[in-house]
């Protein structure tokens, strides 16, 4: 546990702080010296020669300098690799949007692989006329493009008892968000004329898990879209090409891809998915059960386990926010563990149910931190502490933790996944 600093120790931190600084300039010196050629008024390699030519990456990856922006696994957290997670790799982005590539993967049996030109979604059950579409039909129909998160119910699920996993990659990794662009589901289930007893509509994924979960009808009629494009271009096969369901603001889990079939019914269908699983035991034994929408979060991603402080003095400390109920609407940071706290500046657009960016931006003079962020929502919904939850929903829960993330920040830069009380 780190203590909290008294105004003695901040003192002669500071001037620790100033011999460290001197030190610190004299490597980057040292350094200098070996890459001269590089730097201005020097001219480097890469000025001297001929760059490569165009079209030869038909399609552009990144830098190769940048090998740390990847997706990575837990690989004792699952048996099979078919039915699995990668995670997003948070603390190497910035601004709201996760490229394409780099979006968290959660499969239960594999990614299907479609044929575009075979691909059908079947409408049937409780409506006036039971309807198929193809990809082209549905490219042919009005479109919306809205930009959304998406978080598995399970993310941060490990932290339930006490922090576990080293890197906000791994504690809040299964979270992406994209601009998707596809067809309302309104206008499909008004095609199709959904009977006036109806209540529920049961999602189908044509994957080999053939996941599905039953969404109340009310939901699927106010803003869910049969999505085929992420971020411009074409779903990924991870991500369910060629058409995925967009359900905003509520689980993963409900957001089936590789979607087959919709069924309108009067009740739910009581899946694997909303039974044995996706759902939250409490402490009395009893299970909420339903339980789509994602509370408000957040999460300091820089600095963080895997983005240490590389100096003292300026620091940007940087994060994201989001919620399921509607807009986040300020975001508070706390250096000190929760005792303190102020606002966090946030920048870029704020979207419904999509993830905002936030900063701010700190003198570090070398102490011991506590780094915390602190969302809240446009409903007043402010995000809870792990205790204030755990009190609620007990530790027997996986699923639905969105409590505050607390990062140590020791004195050399290193930052740690810690609780405090
Ligand atoms: N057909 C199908 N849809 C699915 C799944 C699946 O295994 N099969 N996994 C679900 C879960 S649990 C989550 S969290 C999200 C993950 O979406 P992503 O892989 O695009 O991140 O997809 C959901 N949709
Ligand atoms: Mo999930």
């Amino acid at each position: 546990m780190i203590e909290p600093t008294d105004k003695k120790r901040t003192s002669r931190r500071k001037f620790l702080v100033g011999a460290a600084g001197l030190a610190a300039g004299a490597a980057t010196g040292a350094a200098r010296a070996d890459n001269a050629k590089n730097l201005p008024p020097d001219v480097a390699d890469w000025t001297r020669n001929l760059g490569e030519g165009v079209g030869v990456r038909a399609y552009g990856q990144p830098s190769k300098y940048e090998k740390d922006a990847v997706r990575r696994t837990v690989p004792w957290l699952t048996a099979t690799p078919e039915s699995s997670v990668s995670f997003t790799p948070l603390h190497a982005l910035d601004g709201i949007i996760t490229p394409n590539g780099l979006c968290f993967e959660r499969h239960h049996g594999g990614i299907a692989e479609i044929e575009p030109s075979d691909y059908r979604l079947m409408i049937h059950g409780m409506v006036d006329k039971p309807l198929t579409f193809t990809l082209d039909d549905l490219k042919r129909l009005p479109r919306v493009n809205k930009i959304h998160f998406l978080e598995c119910a399970a993310n941060s699920g490990m932290e339930w008892r006490g922090a576990q996993l080293n890197g906000v990659q791994y504690t809040h990794g299964m979270v992406h968000c994209v601009q998707y662009t596809g067809v309302s589901l309104k206008l499909l289930l008004e095609q199709a004329g959904v009977k006036a007893n109806a209540k529920w509509i049961l999602a189908e994924g044509g994957d080999a898990a053939a996941m599905n979960r039953s969404i109340p009808l009310a939901k699927a009629l106010n803003d869910c879209i049969v999505a085929y494009r992420s971020n411009g271009e074409m779903l990924r096969p991870e991500q369910g090409y060629p058409v995925r369901l967009v359900v905003p603001g509520w689980e993963g889990n409900v957001w089936v891809k590789w979607l087959r079939r919709l069924k309108v019914g009067d009740q739910p269908w009581f899946t694997r998915e909303e039974t044995s699983k996706y759902t939250d035991l409490l402490e009395s034994g009893k299970a909420r059960q339903f339980t789509f929408v994602m509370d408000a979060k957040s999460v300091i991603t820089s600095p963080s386990p895997q983005a240490p402080c590389k100096q003292k003095g300026f620091n940007i400390l940087s994060g994201l926010a989001w919620s399921g109920r509607g807009k986040i609407v300020r975001v508070d940071i706390s250096l000190d563990g929760g005792r303190n706290w102020r606002t966090a500046r946030i920048d870029g657009p704020v979207f419904d149910k999509a993830c905002v960016r936030f900063y701010y931006e700190f003198d570090w003079n070398g102490e011991a931190l506590l780094l915390q962020s602190r969302a809240m929502d446009e409903t007043g919904y402010v995000q809870p502490s792990k205790d204030a939850l755990r009190k609620i929903r007990s530790v027997n829960s996986i699923y639905h933790n969105n409590g505050i993330q607390t990062w140590a920040l020791k004195p050399d830069g290193e930052v740690e996944n810690v609780e405090v009380g």
